[in-house]
C-alpha cells in the first residue's frame, strides 16, 4: 500500500492526488500541519530533509518531490499511461513540469500567501512564526517567505509571480495551437495537464484567471475541459471549499 503525507491546501500535492485518482489507486495518508512545523520534525525530515510535502512511501522507496511522485506512480502503474510513448514527447512533458517547479510553483505561492495563507500566519505566535520563518533552509525561499507575510500584495514577489503566470499563458497558447489540443501535448492527457492544474484551479480561486486568459481561446478551451476531469474535480474542488480538508 502506498502512503502520502500531505498537508491542507497542499497544492503539489494535489497533482499527486489526481494522479492516484487517475490510476484508481488505493493509499494512505498522512497529514502534516504546517502551520505547526510538524515538516520540521525531526522524523519527518528525515523521510523529507526540505522538510515539505508531498513525499510518498512505497514499501521501503521513500520519493520525495510531487513531480517525480507522479511520474513514479505512472511507472509502477503504468495503465492508464499519462506519460506521452515517444521520447520527444516525454521531453515536452517534463519542460512543463520543469516551468511549473520552477516559476508556477512559487507564483502561485507568493499570491495565494499575499492574499490568503498571510492571514492565517497573523494567527500563529510569534514564536511559532518565528520558527517557520527560521526553518525554511533555503535563503532565498525565507525571503519570498517573509515579503509576502510583511508586505503582503505590494510584495516584489507578487509582481514577479504575475509577470509568470503571464509569460506561462502565452506559451500554454502557443503549445495547444501547436499540438491542436485538446490537451497540451496533443490528443492525450498526460502529467503535462495534471501538473498545471492545481495551480491554475487555485488562481481561478484567487479571482485572478481572466486576467490572462481573456485573450486566448485555446487555453479558455483547454481549462474547461482540464477543470471538468473528473480527477481534477474530485481532489481540487472539495479541497478549495473546505469539504475535503486534507
Ligand atoms: N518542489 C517541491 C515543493 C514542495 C513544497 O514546497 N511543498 C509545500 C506545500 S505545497 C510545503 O510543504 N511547504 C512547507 C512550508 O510551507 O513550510 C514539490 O513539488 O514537491
Amino acid at each position: 500500500m502506498l502512503t502520502l503525507y500531505t498537508a491542507r491546501n497542499s497544492i503539489c500535492t494535489q497533482k499527486v492526488f489526481m494522479t492516484l485518482d487517475e490510476k484508481n489507486l488505493d493509499y494512505d495518508m498522512k497529514v502534516i500541519n504546517l502551520f505547526t512545523n510538524e515538516q520540521y520534525d525531526p522524523e519527518y525530515v528525515k523521510l523529507n530533509p526540505k522538510g515539505v510535502v508531498p513525499t510518498l512511501i512505497d514499501g521501503d522507496n521513500v520519493i520525495p518531490e510531487s513531480t517525480l511522485i507522479c511520474e513514479y506512480i505512472d511507472d509502477i502503474h503504468p495503465e492508464p499511461s499519462l506519460v506521452p510513448n515517444t521520447p520527444f514527447g516525454r521531453t515536452q512533458m517534463r519542460l512543463w513540469s520543469k516551468q511549473v517547479d520552477e516559476t508556477i510553483f512559487e507564483a502561485t505561492r507568493e499570491l495565494s500567501f499575499s492574499a490568503q495563507f498571510r492571514e492565517k500566519m497573523k494567527g500563529m505566535t510569534e514564536e511559532q512564526r518565528q520558527a517557520r520563518f527560521k526553518n525554511v533552509g533555503d535563503p532565498d525561499r525565507r525571503a519570498r517567505f517573509m515579503s509576502t507575510y510583511k508586505e503582503g500584495v505590494d510584495s516584489p514577489y507578487v509582481f514577479q509571480a504575475i509577470a509568470n503566470f503571464e509569460k506561462m499563458f502565452k506559451l500554454l497558447e502557443k503549445a495547444l495551437t501547436e499540438s491542436g489540443g485538446p490537451w497540451i501535448l496533443g490528443r492525450s492527457y498526460s502529467l503535462a495537464d495534471i501538473n498545471l492544474t492545481p495551480y491554475v484551479w487555485r488562481v481561478e480561486y484567487l479571482t485572478l484567471l481572466d486576467l490572462w486568459t481573456e485573450d486566448k481561446p485555446r487555453v479558455q478551451e483547454w481549462w474547461k475541459q482540464a477543470k471538468a476531469r473528473p480527477s481534477a474535480k474530485s481532489v481540487i474542488e472539495g479541497r478549495l471549499t473546505g469539504l475535503v480538508p486534507y
